[in-house]
């Protein structure tokens, strides 16, 4: 059965985690399909942004799955940390922007993944937290990382040791949470702004990404050197000239990608 829905509106692909009766929890085959969905878009250039969510209304993800790892040896958890690592991986390096739309309990590894997304939009009823130090283990899938390049290392120290829960408005408030917006009005927002991110230059917002993605891994001069080459890229393509000259005309432009 399939267990991750992959779901494509014109520019935009919709990825829905689709096992509620679990709380969407992160087996194996999940992550898998996960990656399987993640691939097939990231080949796709008509599609410009990805947004992440959880079927029903309870949960995007209450973490992995507590019921398969609890029988899990070393090589199998070490399997695991594989998928979970390349399912973030792949939301936070494709050229496509990620939107992880959060619908209720975003925990462990369900939070791991919005972490990896570009931006995050909260549904009011969302609730965040890093509950692994309470099974025995640790945020594995990127959540002691990333987190607090997000937030900041006190307050992910905290949440990390604590296991507490953060509510939407919290998760606002900590800059976790780009937006927070009622549940009915979750899916649209996010299509919303997918619409907006997908009418710029999409190579234009693919380069920004990456770097912006290279200003977390470089010092600041490595960082402004690396900008520079990539906007003199820019200007070699089709879209530096058409959203300059359209400005000039009082025009809308008309992007090709590059
Ligand atoms: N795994 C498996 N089943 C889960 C689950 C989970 N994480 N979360 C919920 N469920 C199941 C429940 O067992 C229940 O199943 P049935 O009893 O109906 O068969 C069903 O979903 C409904 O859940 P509840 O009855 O508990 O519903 P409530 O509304 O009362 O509570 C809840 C919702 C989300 C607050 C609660 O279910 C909960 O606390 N769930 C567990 C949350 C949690 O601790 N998640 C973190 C898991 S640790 C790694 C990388 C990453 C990770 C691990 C390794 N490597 C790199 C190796 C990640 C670890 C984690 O995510």
């Amino acid at each position: 059965m399939e267990l991750v829905k992959l779901q494509i509106e014109e520019e935009i692909a919709i990825v829905t985690i689709d096992r509620v009766k679990s709380m969407n929890a992160l087996n194996n085959q999940v992550y898998e399909e996960i990656i399987a969905h993640l691939e097939a878009i990231r080949a796709n250039d008509a599609v410009k942004v990805v947004i992440l969510t959880g079927a029903g209304e309870k949960a995007f993800a209450a973490g992995a799955d507590i019921v398969q790892m609890v029988g899990q040896n070393a090589m199998e958890g070490r399997h695991l940390a594989w998928l979970c690592h390349r399912a973030a991986e792949l939301l936070e390096t494709m050229r496509q922007v990620t939107i992880a739309a959060v619908n209720g309990y975003a925990l462990g590894g369900g939070c791991e993944l919005t972490l990896a997304c570009d931006i995050r939009v909260a549904a009011e009823n969302a609730r965040f937290a890093l509950p692994e130090v309470g099974l025995g283990i640790i945020p594995g899938g990127g959540g002691t990382q990333r987190l607090s390049r997000i937030i900041g290392i006190g307050r992910a120290k905290e949440l990390i040791f604590t296991c507490d829960q953060i509510d939407a408005q919290e998760a606002y408030r900590m800059g976790l949470a780009n937006h927070v917006v009622p549940q009915a009005e979750l899916m649209d927002y996010c299509r919303a702004m997918g619409k907006k991110i997908a009418s710029k230059a999409s190579y234009a917002v693919s380069v920004a990404k990456a770097s912006i993605n290279n200003s977390e891994n470089v010092d600041l001069p490595s960082g402004c050197a690396r900008e520079q080459d990539l906007l003199g890229l820019l200007f070699a393509t089709h879209d530096k000239g058409e959203g300059m000259k359209a400005f000039l005309e009082r025009r809308k432009p008309e992007f090709t990608d590059f």
